[in-house]
């Protein structure tokens, strides 16, 4: 008697996995699967538009033409990023406009940092060099991640991401050259955004609920530990090049280890910021919710636009 071998789906998926194939959004999938790309996507796209506030502070007040041009062009790019992923996480079976409702009704995430006020024009430069930084060493990786729609995704946004940090090292470089008032407005900065650049890695491995998980599915590559330092190893570097110092009494080289060590990072405030109750979260949610409320005549003549086609299609 011929013998048919019957192949799991679950099987098939992870054979892929093994493989480095993408999964794609029409092949089967575990649903825990799906529903932690949504998650992870999702937020990373609020991290995207939330992300345009802080900087966008700034753009009427950039000190040169210049400035404000590059400014411009930088928080844009923030708003086309959040266009890709939101697009990404639809072909995971959710709305945008689900997204947008977890978004300002809290229970979506967005980025802790974007959760701290921009004071001075050099937090600008700090937040280049620092913050997208960060992102940077986070979203590598991630255009190699294995779904195939945020993989793709994530190499158009590293591409810009890569343009932001320099353009935040050059403003820094700038003001380090500047007047004592520019290099301590500078210094000012790095001291305030260097701790919560380190916390948007995520808490530590061994608390991290859903690491082990992600890097199973090879949705993340490097631990949230693993990033972090490559990070501090990077940014210890480029301090010295700034000739700015990192608010850290405990960073120094390990030669044992061939890594920076560093200080402890104040969890709780980590904690405090990622539950609602950072600096500037109340502002961001209420700027965010005021969009949304504001544009909704644009969305209703859309619509009305798109029914008004259909039915001339329909009558041609
Ligand atoms: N802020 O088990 P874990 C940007 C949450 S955009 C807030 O490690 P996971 C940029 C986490 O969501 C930056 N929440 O989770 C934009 C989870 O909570 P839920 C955004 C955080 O997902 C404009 C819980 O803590 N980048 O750079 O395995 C201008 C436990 O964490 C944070 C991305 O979104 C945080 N910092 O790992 C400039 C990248 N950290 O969901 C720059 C994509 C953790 O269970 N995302 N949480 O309620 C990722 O790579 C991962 O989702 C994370 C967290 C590494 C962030």
């Amino acid at each position: 008697m011929e013998t048919v071998e019957i192949t799991c789906p679950d099987q098939v998926f992870l054979d892929k996995l093994d493989r480095e194939l993408k999964i794609e959004p029409k092949d089967w999938m575990p649903e825990p699967y799906r529903q932690t790309l949504i998650r992870q996507i999702s937020q990373h796209a609020h991290s995207e538009i939330v992300g345009m506030l802080p900087e966008g502070n700034w753009i009427t007040r950039a000190p040169s033409l210049k400035r404000k041009a590059i400014l411009l062009a930088k928080v844009q790019d923030e708003a086309g990023h959040g266009l890709y992923l939101y697009a990404a996480a639809e072909t995971l079976g959710i709305s945008r406009e689900k997204m947008y409702q977890q978004l300002h009704n809290g229970k979506a995430k967005y980025s802790s940092i974007f959760n701290y006020p921009t004071l001075s024009w050099a937090d600008i430069g700090a937040i280049g060099w620092l913050v997208d930084g960060a992102a940077i060493m986070n979203q590598v990786p991630l255009c190699r991640n294995s779904y195939g729609p945020y993989a793709r995704a994530m190499v158009r946004i590293c591409k810009e991401e890569s343009f932001h940090q320099r353009q935040g090292f050059e403003i820094l470089l700038t003001l380090s050259r500047g007047t004592p008032q520019q290099r301590a407005m500078a210094q000012d900065a790095v001291n305030r955004w260097w701790w919560p650049s380190m916390m948007m890695f995520g808490p530590p491995d061994a608390s991290s609920p859903h690491t082990q998980q992600s890097m199973r599915w090879k949705i993340k590559r490097f631990t949230n530990d693993e990033l972090r330092q490559k990070f501090v190893d990077i940014c210890a570097e480029q301090a010295t090049i700034l000739g700015f110092s990192l608010p850290d009494p405990l960073l120094k080289w390990n030669a044992t280890t061939g890594h920076f060590d560093f200080g402890p990072i104040n969890w709780d405030e980590f904690n405090q910021v990622i539950n609602g109750n950072g600096p500037c979260n109340k502002e961001r949610l209420d700027a965010r919710r005021k969009a949304w409320d504001d544009g909704e005549w644009v969305r209703e003549a859309a619509e009305a636009h798109a029914a008004k086609q259909k039915t001339k299609a329909a009558a041609a």
